[in-house]
């Protein structure tokens, strides 16, 4: 299944008039408008190989049909995402949730519908068929250094299938932890981590960086070896210069502020980017602004001052990643919408009238700060998000175009209505 350009440009067209009316409106406005747009247009978000199909809860999986069978069918259907959306050009692979067996005829693949391939991730939360060792007490973490060694070499593994598919990151999350008090003696739990995460820090190539995650609770109810911000920062810094921290948006207890981690660990050149998702209680996995839209673009608020601070590339110098999962809504749908959030945040933030904000820091002037970040929040960006995006070749509507050009049922008809594909 491929979305074949003339369709995007059709479902553009009927959306042409209303699209000009509101795209010159805001664009009156807008001081810095071509650098927006510029910028817009080169922002892209990795869609993750684990969120093409229904993930469902442990208490049920609802497949909505036309699946990814296979990784080829995954990497189709990021195809059709980036076609509509333009800003979805890289996969991320959980390994071996996705394995790439000929790495190059997959590399081939992605890159004949414009893709690449982001970081990898490793999977030691689980045990897989045929392990040897079981991870049910941890991995990196583990009391029996045969388990941390089975573990560390899984890692090793990941980054080689990452080298084949032109990848240049590894993302590590770890649901070590313990369940109740008294399990687990914390101060080796974490020396064992950083012993293990040494020895995979050790195989990465030159131009290779780790990213640690990390996640306060779940599957672990009372504690986690890489639990917060400073728990990841410990590890990165002990580690060296190609490791640092990634902040999955739905790892923090209710009301942390995110904004302000994401402020230091930037100073610090310790963030590694980002797994983004929403939720209203714990690690959702929700839409991405579905709930808490104003959290999501004040954390952009701090990515764009702290990166023009520090000079750094928006596009190209941190990980911008999705990570979700769908119980109800179609999978590409919903991506859809995950995208077009991030791209929203990001376009309110660029639109922050930065100097006066930075007068009302100066002087104190907290009204005047709140007017100028809430200004620039309340402003309707979508047309400079849909007007960047036909530019480049995109659908104003991407959502609507999908839907209009009857993908799914496409999808259904190729694939069947019972599919299911691998991941959360
Ligand atoms: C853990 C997590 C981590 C995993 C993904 C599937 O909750 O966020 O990033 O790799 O989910
Ligand atoms: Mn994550
Ligand atoms: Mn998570």
């Amino acid at each position: 299944m491929k979305v074949e350009q003339f369709k995007i440009d059709e479902s553009n067209h009927q959306h042409k008039n209303e699209h000009q009316r509101k795209f010159d409106y805001v664009a009156a406005d807008v001081a810095n408008l071509d650098e927006v747009l510029q910028k817009l247009a080169a922002f892209n978000i990795t869609i993750p190989s684990w969120a093409l199909g229904t993930g469902g809860t442990r208490f049920g999986r609802f497949s909505g049909g036309g699946e990814p069978r296979s990784l080829e069918e995954k990497i189709e259907d990021v195809g059709v995402i980036h076609a509509l959306n333009r800003s979805s050009d890289s996969v991320s692979l959980h390994i071996p949730w996705d394995i790439p067996e000929n790495a190059a005829s997959i590399k081939a693949l992605a890159a004949q519908v414009g893709l690449r391939f982001d970081a990898v991730n490793s999977n030691t939360f689980q045990d897989q068929k045929d392990q040897q060792l079981s991870y049910k007490f941890g991995s990196l973490h583990h009391v029996d250094k045969a388990v941390r060694k089975q573990a560390v070499e899984h890692n090793i593994q990941v980054i080689k299938y990452g080298v084949e598919l032109g990848s240049n990151a590894l993302s590590v999350w770890l649901s070590d932890g313990s369940n109740f008090p008294g399990q687990l003696n914390f101060r080796k739990a974490f020396q064992n981590t950083l012993e293990s995460l040494k020895e995979i820090y050790e195989a990465l190539p030159d131009d290779w960086k780790v990213w640690v995650e990390y996640k306060p609770y779940e599957p672990n109810f009372y504690s986690t070896t890489i639990g917060d911000w400073g728990q990841s920062l410990l590890l990165a810094n002990k580690l060296g210069a190609k490791a640092s921290t990634l902040v999955d948006l739905g790892h923090h207890l209710p009301n942390t502020n995110i904004e302000q981690i994401v402020a230091l660990l930037l100073m610090e050149g310790k963030l590694a980017g980002f797994h983004f998702n929403d939720s209203k209680y714990g690690d959702d996995d929700l839409t991405v602004g579905s709930i808490n839209p104003y959290q999501l673009y004040l954390i952009f608020n701090e990515l764009v001052e702290g990166m023009d601070a520090r000079g750094m590339n928006h596009a190209k110098d941190l990980g911008w990643m999705i990570d979700a999962s769908h119980n109800v809504k179609d999978p590409v749908e919903d991506l859809l919408q995950s995208v077009e959030a991030i791209k929203i945040a990001y376009a309110q933030a660029l639109i922050v009238d930065r100097a006066a904000l930075l007068e009302a820091q100066n002087n104190n002037d907290v009204v005047r700060a709140q007017e100028i970040i809430q200004e620039a929040y309340r402003t309707d960006v979508r047309p400079l998000v849909a007007e960047a995006r036909l530019r480049q070749g995109g659908a104003l509507k991407p959502v609507e175009a999908y839907r209009q050009l009857a993908v799914r049922e496409e999808l259904i008809k190729e694939r069947g209505s019972k599919t299911v594909a691998t991941g959360l």
